[in-house]
């Protein structure tokens, strides 16, 4: 699998969706890196707008890849403590009302922090993966925060801490650009195993 090209589309708050074709979504903790990832896959750092600052995705930001072969898709991020209750529902409804009513969405990306093994709001979010039958891969982000030969224990550790199996995580560093190839390989499948999620 090779992303050639990676154009921005157009962003949606809670308007209709997109639905121009198989869609693969970034989810994840606000401030994990999920602007960061996409900007990774598509060797542009100004792509999606990526800030230390949690919270800087707002929005339902579509990414067109390979021109209309499938979309990526940059949601807003969830468990950030130092936004307004009115703030966290905006963007939960935000993420939820993608997650319900987006008729292509193939598959989902869960960005987690490798060192974040237990969080509550990546657990929910399987566990609502697991409800819906979203299908979904964790994409264990700063891996380079870890010693690289600590990065297997690492995956083990997150593997048990969100109660899901170790091949389904694949360990990247979106700073130190590391972990891409798996990450090509698992969108080449989610693609070609289109029917098996249907
Ligand atoms: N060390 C390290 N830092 C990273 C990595 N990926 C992202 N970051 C940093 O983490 C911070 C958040 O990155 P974003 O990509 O904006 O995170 P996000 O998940 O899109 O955040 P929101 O849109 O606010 O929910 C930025 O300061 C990035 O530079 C990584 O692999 N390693
Ligand atoms: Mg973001």
């Amino acid at each position: 699998m090779k992303l050639n090209k990676i154009v921005f589309t157009t962003s949606v708050a809670n308007g209709p969706l997109l639905n121009q074709g198989a869609e693969i979504a970034v989810v994840g903790r606000s401030n994990a890196g999920k602007s960061s990832f996409i900007n990774y896959l598509a060797d542009n750092g100004k792509l999606a707008k990526t800030s230390s600052t949690p919270g800087r995705t707002r929005l339902i930001n579509y990414f067109e890849v390979n021109s209309g072969e499938f979309f990526l898709v940059d949601l807003p991020g969830y468990g950030f403590a130092r936004v307004s209750k009115d703030e966290k529902t905006k963007w939960g409804d935000i993420i939820e009302g993608y997650l319900q009513n987006s008729i292509m969405l193939k598959h989902l990306f869960i960005i987690t922090d490798i060192r974040i093994p237990d969080s509550p709001y990546d657990i929910q979010m399987i566990n609502y993966c697991y409800h819906y039958n979203i299908p979904f891969t964790i994409i264990a982000n700063k891996s380079d925060k870890v010693a690289k030969s600590k990065v297997a224990n690492a995956v083990r550790v997150l593997a048990a801490g969100l109660k899901v199996a170790p091949g389904n995580i694949i360990p990247v560093s979106c700073l130190n650009k590391t972990g891409k190839e798996a990450v090509l390989d698992r969108i080449e499948q989610i693609l070609t195993n289109d029917n098996k999620f249907e």
